[in-house]
């Protein structure tokens, strides 16, 4: 443990607390990272640039649950976090967005309570620099599904798209990796998989000795088990961050008058002791709004309501529910915005200074945006916006009623209007 410090130290990288503890105060064995029997072994990942932020926490689910299995069969696979950037929807100008580590969005002890995990910062220092020894870009088969019959399977393939990484002189390669220049990988290889994420365990097992392994285009593999025990033990475990879940309380208790204590919301900081009944939160009093706007009404979709369809559900759920405050999350540009507040005058929205937000981030915005329409006595969402779907499970964890959760707008000219499903948390 010294040694690790002292590396640490010297290589001048943020020695990771639990070490600095463990060095400190040598009986307090609870900070003492746990008795590594195995070969340690590092599973790095990263998702098709385009995808968003909430398709990025669906995509985690999937890596940690690879890792579970990995770890049930022998080695001690650790996963590391790829650090959050450069996504689509994160355009606030003038602020630095790319190279951001998990705990400034999620709760890392948390996290750890679920999966081993460690920030990419981390995992430079503990491998001795920035060396990915293998990386693996997944991608589909060039042939589709053969015979038109869906089968699992996974196999060594050429790369069917142009590859996004480069042999430098010293024949590395040099690619994206979250916007740290000075990763390199010494070997890239296409691999075409058909299939759950633990398809990848036997591969990364068998066929790979070398120590870290990043997958590129991870969400290519599927969830194991959509929903189930282990996909809600990793859902639970993704804590938001205790600064964004504090601003977002305090927001709620100055302009909304809700508190945990009156609404039913009390937080465990453990979420393993986490175990609230359908039906038991209450939540304040206020309406809760998701309306994604932007890339979600360029396409004309017929599922997502005009402005003024919106205005008018929104005052009819008011007057239904008793409530005569709303608070309205949205993406809506400029122009968007300037007609609903005319429409809507009493919306309340979380609005952040430019100091806040150089601080918090878009992604920090839309937490707390997503923490405040979780503890709304009702709330409504958009159609198939992953956005809203992470505040319904919120919503699940808090302990709402499915009634007051699975909700969605409907397009002004929809016919049939499919509300939601709703997901029970597997305990
Ligand atoms: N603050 C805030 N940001 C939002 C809101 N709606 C969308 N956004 C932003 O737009 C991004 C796109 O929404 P996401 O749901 O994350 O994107 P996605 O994963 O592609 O999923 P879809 O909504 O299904 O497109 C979010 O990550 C936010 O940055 C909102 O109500 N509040
Ligand atoms: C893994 O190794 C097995 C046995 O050598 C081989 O048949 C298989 O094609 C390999 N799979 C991949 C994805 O490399
Ligand atoms: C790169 O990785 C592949 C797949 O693991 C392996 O077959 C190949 O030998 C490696 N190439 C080098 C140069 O190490
Ligand atoms: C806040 O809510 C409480 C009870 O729920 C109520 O008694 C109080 O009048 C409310 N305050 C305001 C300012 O609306």
């Amino acid at each position: 443990t010294t040694a690790s410090l002292m590396r640490c130290l010297t290589l001048l990288l943020l020695c990771p607390l639990s070490l600095l503890f463990s060095v400190a105060f040598p009986h307090l064995r609870f900070f003492q990272p746990p008795v590594r029997s195995h070969h340690l072994r590092y599973l790095l990942y990263d998702v098709n640039p385009p995808e968003g932020f909430n398709l990025r926490r669906d995509v985690y689910i999937r890596m940690a649950s690879l890792v579970k299995t990995l770890r049930k069969e022998g080695d001690d696979w650790v996963l590391v976090l790829p650090p959050w950037g450069r996504l689509y929807h994160w355009h606030s100008p003038n602020i630095h967005q790319i190279r951001i580590p998990w705990g400034e969005f999620f709760s890392l002890t948390s996290l750890q309570a679920n999966v081993p995990v460690i920030e990419y910062e981390e995992f430079i220092a503990e491998n001795g620099g920035p060396f990915i020894d293998q990386v693996l870009v997944l991608q589909n088969y060039a042939e589709g599904w053969t015979d038109g019959k869906w089968e699992e399977k996974v196999d060594r393939r050429p790369c069917i798209d142009k590859l996004m990484y480069s042999k430098d002189k010293q024949g590395y390669y040099r690619g994206w990796f979250w916007g740290f220049e000075e990763t390199r990988a010494r070997n890239v290889t296409c691999v075409s998989a058909q299939g759950h994420a633990s398809i990848m365990a036997p591969v990364l097992q068998k066929n790979i000795t070398v120590t870290s392994v990043m997958l590129d285009r991870a969400e290519t593999l599927l969830h194991d088990h959509y929903a189930g025990k282990d996909y809600w033990d990793t859902r639970r475990s993704m804590v938001f961050a205790k600064h964004l879940r504090i601003i977002g309380d305090d927001f709620r208790a100055k302009y909304l008058n809700s508190t945990d204590d009156r609404d039913y919301t009390v937080y465990s900081e453990d979420w393993t002791r986490m175990k609230a009944k359908l039906g038991s939160a209450k939540g304040g009093p206020y309406l809760g709004v998701h309306l994604r706007r932007k890339d979600f009404i360029w396409g004309h979709r017929e599922d997502v309501p005009s402005l003024k369809g919106a205005v008018k559900k929104i005052r009819s759920l008011m007057k239904k529910h008793k409530l005569d405050r709303v608070f309205v999350a949205t993406d809506a540009d400029g122009e968007e915005l300037k007609e609903l507040k005319k429409l809507l005058p009493e919306m309340v929205r979380f609005e952040p200074s430019i100091e806040d937000l150089e601080l918090l981030k878009d992604g920090g915005v839309a937490i707390i945006d997503q923490w405040i329409c979780a503890h709304a006595r009702f709330f409504i969402g958009t159609s198939v916006s992953t956005f809203s779907f992470r505040i319904h499970e919120e919503r699940e964890v808090l302990g709402f009623d499915p009634k007051t959760t699975y909700n969605r707008f409907c397009g002004d000219t929809e016919k049939e209007c499919e509300q939601p499903t709703h997901w029970k948390i597997v305990y």
